[in-house]
């Protein structure tokens, strides 16, 4: 797979013919995964002149023998310091200006230390956070994979849920039916929020028994090779009380509004003031307590985000969430949320599924 060395010369493009620099560090797990599609590296550097370099320790070097190809693949042996290893290799290949893209402060101390004084360390202005926001086509692939198996769990949710059936009995039922699919594991913790927990957007998943006329939020991701889905539906344990079915009405609108508004092109804050206003004029605009949505990949939140002070543009090849939701702390909450792909003329719904509140 030439699909390292592609993403490495795409960020070299812009890095050093943009940004000035010589050389480049990746020390972020998630975009170590992004280049090397290895998750078991700890760096990676990439000089303007000499090999491209992935260090690993000894726990994973034999993987790494096993599965990069592209790129030289260092053993950072007991007592070594990976930091002076990287310092000492960046000398030799006689770099000046290196970026990275995240570090600690106790490493960064250290590295600028070992590298001496007369060489720039800059941190990367988000040249690969705006590559990761366009998803190339491997990754589209595998993303609709992660986006079947997502609606794969919330079908199982939907003929499973009931009342007398504990919040994480549900989870259960989900994670089995993803898993059985072939889901490598879940993207976050499921959540499956009963009652007054529905109320909380991040209400989790307890020993709570869900009661009839509870409504019930179920927010499920799978991964499947790394990559990462998001869906979210609300239910009610038995027939839908005419509060409920109001509600959901606004939140659904809400939705159905904004995935005509993601497009090529858009402000991402315009999709969320497009959602936001309808649940805003229903009279409900101060129980939307959060963004409408993100992007996902590699991460469950990455860029771009989709929320009213969002500086992003969408593009195509952005997949992101539209999730709109109204809380009612004491009473109940309700969220819906797809992952979608932006399409040239519009978006594309990765996650399938059926959206009423009364299961029947
Ligand atoms: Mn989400």
């Amino acid at each position: 797979m030439a699909t390292t060395l592609n993403r490495i010369n795409a960020l070299k493009q812009v890095a050093f013919r943009k940004g000035g620099f010589d050389s480049f560090i990746v020390f972020n797990s998630s975009n170590l995964t992004y280049f090397t599609g290895f998750s078991g590296a700890s760096a990676l550097l990439i000089p303007e002149n000499g090999e491209n370099t992935v260090y690993v320790y000894g726990v994973n070097y034999a993987q790494a023998k096993a599965e990069l190809a592209e790129v030289k693949v260092e053993l950072v042996e007991r007592g070594e310091n990976l930091i002076d290893k990287i310092a000492k290799q960046a000398k030799a290949f006689k770099i000046e200006k290196l970026a990275v893209d995240s570090l600690t402060i106790e490493s960064w101390r250290a590295l600028t230390k070992s590298l001496g004084s007369e060489k720039t360390l800059a941190t990367d202005p988000n040249f690969i956070r705006d590559l990761r926001k366009v998803k190339d086509a491997k990754e589209i692939e595998l993303m609709r994979k992660a986006a079947e198996l997502t609606s794969e769990g919330m079908r199982a949710a939907r003929e499973t849920l009931a009342a007398g059936m504990r919040e994480y009995e549900v989870a259960a039922e989900i994670e089995y039916a993803m898993r059985k699919q072939g889901c490598y594991g879940t993207a976050f913790d499921t959540i499956v929020a009963s009652g007054v927990s529905s109320a909380f957007p991040h209400g989790g998943c307890s020993d709570r028994k869900i009661r009839k006329g509870d409504l019930v939020v179920v927010d499920v991701g799978a991964t499947y090779k790394s990559y990462r889905s998001d869906m979210t539906r609300t239910f009610t344990a038995g027939k839908p009380s005419e509060k409920q079915e109001k509600l959901y009405q606004v939140v659904k609108t809400a939705q159905e509004k904004a995935f005509e508004a993601v497009k090529p092109n858009v402000k991402a804050a315009d999709v969320d003031a497009t959602a936001r206003k309808i649940i805003a004029d229903a009279g409900y605009g101060e129980y939307f307590v959060h963004n409408l949505g993100h992007g996902v990949g590699l991460e469950i939140h990455e860029p771009p985000t989709l929320s009213p002070d969002s500086k992003d543009v969408l593009a195509e090849g952005n997949v992101v969430t539209v999730e709109p939701g109204v809380y009612l702390v004491g009473y109940g909450g309700i969220r819906l949320e797809d992952t979608l792909l932006l399409q040239r003329k519009g978006a594309e719904k990765l996650t399938e599924g059926q959206s009423t509140l009364n299961k029947e």
